[in-house]
């Protein structure tokens, strides 16, 4: 959306008054300004650190501006999107801001001026991990374009004081260490001390009418937690839009109970602070683990209120009437962590503005919007029905009311009883809970998946009930990255050389790539191609050497597993393909093997154990393998500690092999597959997620598909094939004798004895089935990467034809078919 504000201007000095220019000296200027007057220091005394936080708040006046035009802009009756998200795994600001601005150069220019090395300080911004993996990374990506396509638009979340955990490796094992990211400050933020929020939790209800219904009802909450917002500006491309990110964090009503602390009970005194303040102490380690149910409840609640309050608040102040909030807002809930906003919008339109129920749901089922992210069903979020009533009792009285009426035209034409238990709120079927996929679903305008099969499965599997009931609600929006992070910013080399071929519009356009195919036969730049390949893996093999010990080969294929440590993910197939490989090399050492470096990096979750004991058998192949001279300049293994999404940002580039080789059906999307391949790297794969739909972009001959298909999967299960250990293949087998012979672990031989248990008792990923075709894959990878022309065609090709995958497409499809607002 364009609008005619003026064209951004930049802050010269201190001084609120924009000053004309902003070339290296002006930066100079104000870098040192914050330096003496923020920061407190001068520059012979400066720490590295000092550096950054003037820099960043120097970089951060040349955003106000536009910050307040957006603002004006967002408020003046434009629909705006609210995208409700309990995780942004935002990583650095700093590197990011500058690009958007198209300020890196003149930053770098005036810092070294001063004696100091942009890199050097920009690398010591800590990551904002807000979030554990692909969805947090998504909402980031999302916030990005949505600024950049001047869409106004507010990210609302939570402050976590300590985001995801730090991952450690003590002798291979996964070591999980607090994150402290903000205890030097934050420079980015803003703390609103004016914009506080009441979130009441638990107590009772009253009736206080005589009317029959749900409403008349007044919530006397035994517990009110406070949120206060913090806000940071999103700097949409080239600086046209600034949005805001509204994270709230979690503070008592009463910060001290000053008569137990006269009488000397010190601890007892902050009790209930610390109780309020845990809400937003710590980023729940999701992926499916159990611990702290009752606090990630609150949690839930806590930030969806405060931000619908928030929205309602603005709503009523610009445009009185509630009726009209769909025509201003639409909200996209991030999964299911803020499906109770179904019931909290409802609760704040009937209780507390005096809103008729229809009239309520109205409004609440045109404004909300639920995206999916996941149908294993283990991960599909469930709460105690006694938990709710206990936390959120007001809440559950409205959910039942609204599942009643989804369920009555059902019970009306005497429906079948199982269609009638599948689709409701309630699942009784052991214990009762909330189902809050339902909740989303029956409460959302649309609801969407994340790539086509995914959403194709999503109709088929766990909503197929509810999309017969409601056959329109469900579309798709293929995931979507940001090529401003994940190309110009993490990969400088290739942007150079993409601008060099194709010009600088190829920055604005993603589509724009398309014209580097002409290119993908010229043998001269095929090799500027793999030059700027080659330098990448220069830096990628330095910071490898750095942190774990291990020399690798810059001429060697680098061939990258990054992600989330998961059974699904199968970081164990690419392992044991790595044990077999292994095996072949030290009984055909004369062969002409192909140099492999085999790096892995991603967290498990704390209380996961399996995939803990998969990091350790990384590690523990990785040791022996990089030991053996037999293995020598042919084989190595890495484990790279602590992936996020700095370490991505190194790793992407350097890749020539990008692992996408999850169970078909399992993964969702995926969106690492997207940055592999759009810098360069060829994807081997199965047809899961977001792979399906990369292969048609890139070309069946670009591109390594192995393994059943999702289909194939479900009939192999259905059959029971994935319990039968007759059906291994020689190499499998040995592979798995390998792996429990302890030549990995001679500490401790049986280390890995449950892992193949687990792989022949009930190999519910069916590593057994793909293990061949992922074998006799990786052996066309060989081949075609001995031929360096051709290898570097596929290469060109991917990273030329993935345009598709830019989240700017993704969000002007939400635009259009979701949010309905123009772009
Ligand atoms: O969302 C991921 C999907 O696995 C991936 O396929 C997809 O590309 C991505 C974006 O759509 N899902 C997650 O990252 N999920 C979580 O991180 C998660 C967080 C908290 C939970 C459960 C899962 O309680």
């Amino acid at each position: 959306m364009q609008h005619d504000e003026a064209e951004i201007t930049f802050a010269a000095s201190e001084t609120a008054q924009p000053a004309e220019g902003n070339g290296a000296e002006v930066f100079q200027q104000a870098i040192l300004a914050k330096l003496t007057y923020n920061v407190g220091t001068n520059p012979a005394h400066a720490t590295d650190h000092d550096w950054f936080t003037a820099t960043a708040l120097a970089v951060r006046d040349r955003v106000m501006d536009r910050w307040m035009v957006s603002k004006g802009f967002n408020q003046a009756g434009h629909k705006h999107i609210c995208y409700f998200s309990l995780e942004f795994l935002i990583g650095q600001l700093l590197s990011d801001t500058l690009n958007n601005l198209r300020l890196t150069d003149c930053v770098r220019e005036a810092l070294a001026g001063l004696g100091v090395d942009l890199d050097r300080i920009r690398a010591i911004e800590p990551d904002a991990a807000l979030g554990n993996g692909g969805l947090g990374r998504l909402a980031a990506c999302f916030m990005e374009s949505m600024a950049s396509l001047e869409l106004p638009a507010y990210g609302y979340g939570i402050r976590y004081e300590h985001g995801l955990f730090r991952q450690g490796l003590r002798d291979g094992w996964q070591q999980e260490l607090p994150e402290d990211w903000l205890v030097r400050g934050n420079p980015w933020e803003f703390e609103r001390s004016d914009l506080v929020y009441q979130v009441p939790f638990g107590g009772s209800i009253e009736k206080m009418s005589t009317s029959g219904g749900p409403t008349g009802f007044v919530w006397r909450p035994a517990e009110t937690v406070q949120a206060a917002a913090f806000d940071t500006p999103v700097v949409g491309w080239r600086g046209r839009h600034v949005n805001t990110l509204r994270l709230w964090s979690a503070r008592a009503a009463e910060p001290l109970r000053l008569d137990a602390f006269n009488s000397g009970d010190h601890v007892g005194a902050l009790a209930d602070r610390t109780k309020a303040e845990a809400i937003s102490r710590v980023l729940y380690p999701g992926d499916e683990t159990e611990a702290g149910r009752e606090l990630r409840l609150r949690q839930e609640f806590f930030f969806t209120s405060a931000s619908l309050q928030d929205l309602l608040a603005r709503h009523t102040r610009l445009h009185g009437d509630l009726n009209t909030l769909p025509d201003h807002a639409a909200i996209q809930m991030n999964d299911t962590h803020p499906a109770l906003a179904v019931a909290e919008l409802m609760r704040l339109l009937i209780d507390e503005h005096a809103l008729a129920w229809d009239e309520a749901w109205s409004i609440t089922t045109r404004t909300l919007n639920y995206t999916n992210h996941t149908l294993m069903p283990e991960a599909l979020e469930r709460w105690p029905v006694s938990l709710m009533e206990r936390l959120l009792p007001r809440h559950l009285q409205i959910i039942y009311h609204i599942n009643w009426l989804h369920l009555e035209p059902l019970i009306r034409r005497s429906a079948d009883v199982e269609l009638i238990k599948a689709v409701s709120v309630i699942d009784e079927s052991q214990g009762r809970y909330v189902r809050m996929g339902h909740l989303a679903f029956i409460g959302a305008h649309k609801v969407n998946g994340v790539s086509a099969l995914h959403t194709g499965l999503m109709r088929q599997t766990v909503f197929r009930d509810l999309n017969a009931l409601y056959p329109d609600r469900i579309v798709n929006k293929t995931n979507g990255i940001t090529f401003r992070r994940w190309l110009h910013q993490a990969n400088p080399q290739l942007t150079h050389l993409l601008t060099r071929e194709l010009g600088e519009a190829v920055l604005d356009d993603p589509g724009a790539l398309i014209k580097l195919e002409r290119l993908a036969d010229d043998s001269a730049f095929q090799d500027c191609f793999r030059n700027q390949r080659h330098a990448s893996k220069v830096n990628l093999a330095k910071i490898v050497a750095e942190r774990t010990g291990v020399q690798i080969d810059p001429g060697a294929l680098f061939d990258v597993h990054i992600k989330r440590i998961h059974e699904y993910k199968r970081q164990i197939l690419n392992i044991l393909e790595v044990i077999a490989l292994y095996d072949a090399i030290r009984s055909e050492p004369e062969r002409n093997w192909v140099p492999r470096v085999k790096i892995f990096a991603g967290k498990a979750a704390a209380s996961y154990h399996r995939a803990k004991l998969i990091i350790k058998l990384a590690n523990d192949v990785a040791r022996i393998i990089n030991s053996d001279p037999a293995a020598s300049g042919r084989l190595k293994v890495v484990f790279l500690p602590n992936y996020n999404v700095s370490l991505a940002e190194v790793i992407i580039p350097a890749a020539d092999l990008s692992e996408q080789i999850s169970t078909a059906g399992m993964e969702a999307s995926g969106t690492g597959n997207m940055k592999l391949a759009l810098n360069g790297a060829l994807t081997i794969g199965t047809l899961d997620g977001a792979n399906i739909e990369i292969r048609e972009c890139v070309g069946a001959d670009n591109i390594f598909i192995f393994g059943m298909t999702a289909e194939e999967v479900e009939t192999y299960r259905k059959a029971q094939m994935h319990r039968d250990r007759s059906r291994w293949s020689p190499r499998f087998e040995r592979a798995i004798n390998l792996m429990t012979s302890g030549i990995f672990s001679p500490d401790d031989p049986h280390r890995f004895d449950t892992l193949a248990h687990a792989l022949s008792s009930d190999d519910a990923f069916m590593v057994a089935a793909d293990f061949d075709s992922y074998w006799a894959t990786q052996r066309r990878v060989d081949e075609l990467w001995q031929q360096p022309s051709a290898w570097s065609r596929a290469s060109v090709l991917n990273t030329s034809r993935v345009g598709w995958f830019s989240s700017d497409r993704t969000i002007r499809e939400y635009a259009d078919e979701i949010w309905k607002v123009p772009v």
